[in-house]
């Protein structure tokens, strides 16, 4: 069962009919105590929309913050490593890959959150941008994963490379996160053999492909929110990416004009065009 936040309102998807949500808050329906129950009786119950085929599909969010764990797979470890190296900064990445306690840091207010279809950005000051293809978590105030989307946590690799401590600036910036397209509601976890797809296309042409799958995820889901909820309250829940497994080869960075496609297959496809432009400016 699936989720989707337009502008016309939310829909549920299940059996592959659409169906309009009465709860037309964000909030009030992510945080909503037994979600899945809520939706699966609005699809038996309620009528197919016809409209939802020309509705705008907007990023799943409302007032909740996003969060992202980083090097939680063992090809972020190793580019980081290699990035910081100069910097001195390499040996913290492969700790933080061993240690008990995971990296955990701030990615996204909503408002600098893109949906799919409109625009990502890189930075104008950065020279080797990337995107990271991570599974992202819904989170209800209670702790309790509610469901998944995919989302995109836009880099800025040479600024994180020269200091680590340069970290919040090289991932928060307008338009750095994306998530989409829905939210996938599942209480159960997702199995390991579930892929994880990333296509760069530049002039509409493959610049490049890569795939993993969670089973390369060296963190659980559940261990990850258990560290953010430790000494954080969410009242309107959170969203937590859970770190990046695929990482072009360091020759490669994005350019303007650029399309993004990530997708995790029970949950879909976001696509975004990455711009670079000044912050402000409407993409
Ligand atoms: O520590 C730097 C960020 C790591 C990250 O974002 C990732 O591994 O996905
Ligand atoms: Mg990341």
């Amino acid at each position: 069962m699936k989720v989707y936040r337009t502008n016309n309102g939310n829909y549920v998807e299940d059996g592959g009919k659409h169906f309009r949500v009465p709860e037309s808050n964000w909030d009030a329906l992510v945080t909503h105590e037994d979600l899945r129950t809520y939706l699966e009786s609005i699809a038996a119950t309620g009528k197919p929309a016809a409209d939802f085929a020309s509705v705008r599909i907007e990023a799943p969010i409302g007032s909740q913050e996003v969060w992202a764990a980083g090097v939680t797979f063992y090809r972020s470890r190793s580019a980081r490593m290699a990035e910081a190296k100069d910097a001195g900064g390499g040996d913290f990445y492969d700790r933080v890959y061993s240690a008990q306690r995971p990296e955990l840091f701030f990615k996204s207010t909503p408002s600098r959150v893109a949906g799919p279809g409109s625009p990502v950005r890189i930075r104008a000051d950065a020279s080797w941008s990337v995107p990271e293809p991570e599974l992202t978590l819904l989170i209800n105030p209670r702790g309790q994963i509610i469901g998944y989307t995919v989302g995109n946590d836009m880099s800025s690799r040479d600024i994180e490379g020269e200091n680590p401590l340069y970290l919040p600036q090289a991932k928060v910036y307008d338009r750095s996160c994306a998530l989409g397209p829905c939210i996938l509601v599942r209480s159960d976890p997702l199995p390991a053999t579930t892929p994880i797809r990333l296509e760069i296309e530049r002039a509409g042409r493959a610049e490049f492909s890569g795939a993993t799958t969670l089973a390369e995820l060296k963190r659980a889901p559940a261990e990850l929110v258990g560290y953010l909820f430790r000494e954080n309250t969410f009242p309107a829940g959170a969203f937590l990416m859970t770190g990046t497994g695929i990482v072009p080869p360091d020759s490669f960075t994005l350019n303007h004009g650029d399309r993004v496609r990530i997708t995790i297959d029970p949950i879909g496809t976001l696509e975004n065009e990455v711009v670079q432009q000044k912050s402000g400016a409407k993409g």
